[in-house]
């Protein structure tokens, strides 16, 4: 039996590890780019690299999006049937002070890939997925988002992605490469970065109950994000290569909260009473009851968030909401993560990560 290849870039991120999984689990013979870096950082893999069972099919190698040279040779070697372009810088904050290293990751990265399925004369046997983003709607021009909404997008990772999309549709038209954009809204996981607001505040939280830390600084609270679970997102990333032409689809839950909400709605899953006070940067939440055996680090009355203008972004996004339907309907997509399993399942990781280095950190 022949089985398909796949080639993952940012095979070491959020998503990469998702999507080997369930591509290993789909029985392919699976290849990531890793790129150099002066500790490690396959983290989020090793899990799978040691796995016996996936010996011969899973492979890493080194790569770099903004070396041409490497992606050439690897794709000319390995002769993927499906590519998932998943690296990027992909923080938005931090784009407003890297903008030009992210334009070239994400926007150069992206027609360096396509370009060599080209040069290597893979264009009828190699299909491209693109990382795109509901970032690209940034300044809404419509209530919910379809791949049919204009884009507006506000910060330099959603202009680099914008140039992204674009390529991508362009070698797609020039040269009939099978060459598809996913236009994905928020996900998370517990393999989210830490910097990324859910992460953010489910890690925040557990160090301050494990006595680590004393209070959460965050931005602005009110932004309203559609949020879902990456394990779910990345099965949709292969579906959109399994769809019969390549084509552009939003995925999306459809439901919308406030960084306010999710922030009230972990302390409600831990048994916590909350009250916020303040507008503005001078906004904040104190405690206002816990179960003091369970939780003996907490004090009554302790300030546990407050606001800091460094979270705040120059542009901001301020709501973004998914419309689905046409993947619902062709893609036979349905949300399997509500906000609150999300919540369940990240908020229960960080406890006992954070117990566990605490007792390391005892030790
Ligand atoms: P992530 O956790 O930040 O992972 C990004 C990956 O890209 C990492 O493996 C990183 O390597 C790699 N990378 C960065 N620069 C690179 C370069 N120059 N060459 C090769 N690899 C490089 O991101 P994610 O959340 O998994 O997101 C995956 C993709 O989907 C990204 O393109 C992101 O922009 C896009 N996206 C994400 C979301 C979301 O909500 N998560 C929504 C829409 C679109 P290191 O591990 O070495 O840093
Ligand atoms: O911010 C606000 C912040 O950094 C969400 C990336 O995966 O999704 C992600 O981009 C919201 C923003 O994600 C803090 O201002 C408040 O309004 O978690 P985030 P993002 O910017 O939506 C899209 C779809 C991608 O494509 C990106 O790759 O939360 N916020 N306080 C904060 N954000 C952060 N990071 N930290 C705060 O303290």
């Amino acid at each position: 039996m022949k089985f398909k290849k796949a080639l993952i870039t940012g095979i070491t991120g959020q998503d990469g590890s998702y999507l080997a999984e369930f591509l290993l689990k789909k029985k392919y013979i699976v290849h990531g780019i890793k790129r150099k870096s002066s500790s490690f950082n396959t983290s989020r893999i090793d899990h799978i690299y040691d796995n016996k069972s996936y010996k011969n099919k899973f492979y890493l190698h080194y790569g770099d999006l903004l070396d041409p040279n490497s992606l050439t040779d690897l794709i000319n070697k390995i002769k993927p049937d499906e590519i998932y372009n998943l690296a990027a810088q992909s923080h938005v904050g931090v784009s407003f002070q890297l903008p030009n290293y992210t334009t070239q990751v994400n926007s150069l990265g992206t027609l360096n890939l396509l370009h060599a399925i080209y040069d290597c004369g893979l264009e009828s046997k190699t299909k491209f997925y693109q990382a795109s983003t509901s970032e690209l709607y940034g300044e809404i021009q419509e209530s919910r988002q379809s791949e049919k909404t204009s884009f507006y997008p506000k910060s330099p990772y959603a202009t680099s992605k914008l140039f992204a999309y674009w390529i991508t549709k362009n070698y797609r038209e020039s040269y009939k490469i099978f060459a598809s954009n996913g236009i994905l809204f928020n996900h998370e996981s517990p393999r989210r970065g830490e910097t990324f607001v859910t992460r953010k505040i489910t890690m925040g939280i557990s160090k301050i109950i494990y006595g680590l830390d004393k209070c959460l600084y965050l931005g602005n609270i009110y932004s309203l994000r559609d949020w879902g679970h990456a394990r779910d997102y990345v099965e949709m990333c292969w579906k959109v290569l399994q769809y019969k032409k390549p084509d552009d689809f939003v995925i999306a839950t459809e439901k919308q909260y406030s960084v306010k909400y999710f922030v009230d709605e972990c302390f409600k899953y831990l048994r916590i009473k909350i009250k916020w006070y303040g507008n503005g940067l001078k906004e904040y939440a104190k405690i206002v009851s816990f179960d003091y055996k369970k939780y003996p680090f907490l004090k009554k009355n302790m300030i546990i968030i407050r606001i800091s203008r460094k979270y705040f972004r120059p542009n901001e996004v301020n709501n973004l909401i998914g419309n689905a339907s046409k993947a619902k309907k062709l893609l036979k997509w349905k949300p399997k993560t509500n906000i609150y399993q999300l919540i369940k399942e990240m908020m229960d990781a960080d406890l006992e990560y954070t117990r566990k280095s605490q007792i390391k950190y005892k030790l």
